[in-house]
């Protein structure tokens, strides 16, 4: 997979050199290309901001350089890119949320390109040009303000690049965790290891009770009652017909029933969320 990313702060993308990612780039499972955009300007001070038409605060990045900048790699193709050409995503905190989904989506793709805002974003007409041109997603990593894309860039290549084949040894891995659609998006179970006693605290019994049914069991029962209490969101997607009649059993325990879609809630419950997930 080739991934260009633009930006004034390519030090910032220094990270992508490290761990899984980083030795993915080595093994050529990866390409990571950091542009400078201020190459991409022509005045002295390599100017890529200015104030907004219409006025408020702070600047914007202006257009030309962008361009420029995403014009020249738009003419370098890697091999075996979608005739479509790069999918461009373009951190902000107007985009739609990113979630596990869009990373299997952008992780099927073979070239992406990264645009990185700073200040108070980029000229809206970018974005509007390239979505004539090429796909492109606007994308946040969730309701908070960030300085610029670039970390934003690093959350979401660290969650695309896992996926690839060959960059977790254990492929396993990606099926039992949370978000994961083989656990219906449910939050993954607690998980413990060695020792079985701890500062008082000892290994739930089931868990080193041999008896892998049991195991499974428990974790199902955790997973639903984790995501219930902590994402009542999540929870009300879940498919009823994904559900056993135990699924079922706890999570009416908890004030959940089974509608048409998903599931919904006694007010109660929501109540006690929002008390302690809101400001
Ligand atoms: Cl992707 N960019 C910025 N600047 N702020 C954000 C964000 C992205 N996601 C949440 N906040």
């Amino acid at each position: 997979m080739r991934l260009d990313v633009v930006t004034i702060f390519g030090e910032y993308l220094q990270p992508l050199q490290l761990s899984l990612i980083g030795k993915a780039q080595a093994e050529g499972l990866l390409d990571v290309r950091v542009h400078d955009l201020r190459e991409h300007t022509h005045d002295r001070h390599r100017t890529v901001d200015a104030p907004p038409y219409g006025g408020g605060a702070g600047l914007l990045m202006k257009p030309e350089p962008w361009g420029e900048a995403l014009d020249a790699i738009l003419a370098d193709p890697p091999e075996g890119a979608d005739p479509r050409g790069p999918v461009l995503v373009v951190p902000s905190p107007v985009g739609e949320v990113f979630s596990q989904r869009a990373a299997v989506e952008l992780a099927a793709e073979p070239w992406l390109v990264f645009a990185c805002g700073r200040y108070e974003g980029i000229d809206a007409r970018v974005v509007e040009h390239y979505g004539t041109r090429i796909r492109v997603r606007e994308v946040s990593l969730g309701d908070y303000v960030l300085n610029g894309g670039e970390v934003a860039v690093l959350a979401i290549t660290e969650a695309v690049a896992r996926l690839l084949p060959g960059v977790i040894g254990n492929a396993a891995s990606l099926t039992e965790e949370s978000h994961a659609p083989e656990h219906d998006g449910l939050l993954e179970h607690p998980a413990y290891t060695k020792p079985a006693s701890w500062r008082g605290l000892d290994v739930p019994a089931v868990l080193a009770g041999g008896n892998h049914g049991a195991v499974d069991r428990w974790r199902r029962d955790q997973a639903l009652r984790r995501t219930a209490t902590r994402r009542p969101d999540v929870l009300a997607r879940l498919d009823p017909a994904r559900c056993d009649r135990r699924d079922l059993a706890v999570l009416a325990e908890l004030g959940w029933t089974p509608g048409e879609h998903g599931f919904q809630v006694e007010p109660a419950a929501v109540a006690d969320w929002a008390d302690t997930n809101e400001p």
